[in-house]
């Protein structure tokens, strides 16, 4: 076949933060990215791919997506779970961006095309005290989002999800082990609403606001803050409560109106299955790279379309440009889309992987270059390498160990 695959590359690089990056190349000379990055084990997902994967791919029709993705899923026994689904994803997006150099289109024209105009996005602002957030709440607003997440500081803890000392957010700090923060629910929660209302007051009642607990409440405490938040009229509540639980967000359900997200680190759709079918939810959260590529989340925002949940990808840095592009072009082409996270990136991240997609006034473009359209800097990812990062553990005050 002249045109097969030929060559699998993994490049684990750190230009500005980590990534894996994958380069499939055909033999008629295609090359196709994707980005497998699981932020915090980015060798072992590396290794999944140069050493199990990457065998199994040489001499395909880089063509067959489908079957390449069902072979890769289905023909190992010990599947799912976030390493083998973002190598799966990593390949899944290569491909479609093969096929897109091959047939001249972008990949959104190839998943039927555009069914928006824009794709509004929605960015991070966040504080230690209630001034400092009000300001870069006023600096999105200003840059024309028009949906804003807000993180603010609690009064007695020192270290908080998603509020930094830098002023940029990044939780993966560099160092050979894990940071400990400490973290207490209550005081989160005697605080928070007041927070949010104050901003509410601020910016009147068009701008989005939207707020991550990241899986850190009870059921009963969440249902007490998505209540108890209900007059500043949230956008969404996202990971109100632990991942692995779906009967949890049933409570919270039953007790408040306001919208609820969830699922950034769901891998397959058998982990939204029982949410969105049993409309738990109002938006589906799963990245493109951890949820096993373009392929397989097209079918679990189907199934969101069926029941009445709107599609919301995960978009933070740890996603890299490549598996951004490939969000974007199937938000361009996803009718039931809600909003796209924009985290934004390192300087070094954009210059190592130039990208047709942009983002101007609060809002995303994927660009109508062929495939994902995003090339790759090979020389400055090698001039940048990879040093380990962890993202953070969380201990309650007692010590004991909780979710971060
Ligand atoms: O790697 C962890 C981050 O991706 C996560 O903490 C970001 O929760 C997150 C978000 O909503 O962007
Ligand atoms: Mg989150």
């Amino acid at each position: 076949m002249t045109d097969a695959i030929q060559g699998v590359d993994v490049i684990v690089a750190s230009p500005g933060r980590n990534y894996v990056t994958l380069r499939i190349t055909t033999a008629d000379g295609i090359v196709g990215l994707g980005d497998a990055t699981v932020n915090g084990r980015e060798l072992s997902v590396a290794s999944y791919l140069r050493d199990h994967i990457a065998p199994l791919l040489v001499g395909r029709d880089p063509g067959r997506i489908e079957d390449i993705w069902q072979y890769l899923y289905r023909g190992v026994y010990w599947r799912r779970g976030p390493i083998t689904m973002a190598a799966i994803g990593g390949v899944d997006m290569a491909l479609w961006d093969i096929l897109g150099k091959r047939t001249g289109q972008p990949v959104y024209q190839l998943l039927g095309g555009r069914v928006r105009d824009r794709i509004t996005s929605y960015r991070h602002a966040f504080g230690w005290d209630l001034p400092a957030l009000l300001d870069q709440v006023d600096e999105r607003v200003a840059e024309g989002c028009t949906h804003v997440r807000v993180q603010t500081g609690v009064p007695g803890l020192t270290t908080v999800y998603g509020v930094s000392k830098d002023p940029v957010y990044e939780p993966a700090g560099r160092a050979p082990l894990p940071a400990e923060e400490g973290w207490d629910s209550e005081s989160y929660l005697r605080y928070f609403p007041g927070v949010l209302a104050a901003v509410r007051d601020h910016v009147g009642e068009q701008v989005g606001l939207l707020h991550d607990s990241h899986h850190r409440l009870t059921s009963n405490q969440a249902a007490r803050l998505a209540k108890a938040v209900e007059p500043s009229n949230l956008f969404w509540l996202e990971d109100v409560t632990p991942a692995e639980d779906p009967e949890a967000l049933r409570l919270v359900r039953q007790h408040s109106t306001t919208p609820l997200a969830i699922g950034e680190v769901f891998n397959t759709i058998w982990d939204c299955q029982q949410l969105i079918e049993q409309r738990l939810i109002d938006y589906i959260r799963t990245a493109i790279v951890h949820a096993g590529g373009i392929s397989h989340c097209r079918k679990i925002f189907a199934l969101a379309e069926v029941h009445g949940v709107l599609a919301a990808p995960h978009g933070p840095s740890d996603v890299s440009p490549v598996a951004y592009a490939a969000s974007l072009h199937l938000a361009a082409a996803t009718h039931n889309f809600g909003i796209q996270e924009y985290m934004g990136y390192p300087d070094l991240a954009h210059e190592a992987f130039p990208h047709a997609w942009t983002f101007e006034n609060g809002a995303l473009q994927p660009g109508d270059a062929a495939g994902l359209g995003v090339d790759v800097d090979l020389d400055l990812l090698a001039a940048h390498e990879y040093s380990p990062a962890y993202l953070p553990v969380a201990r309650r005050l007692d010590g004991t160990v909780t979710d971060w």
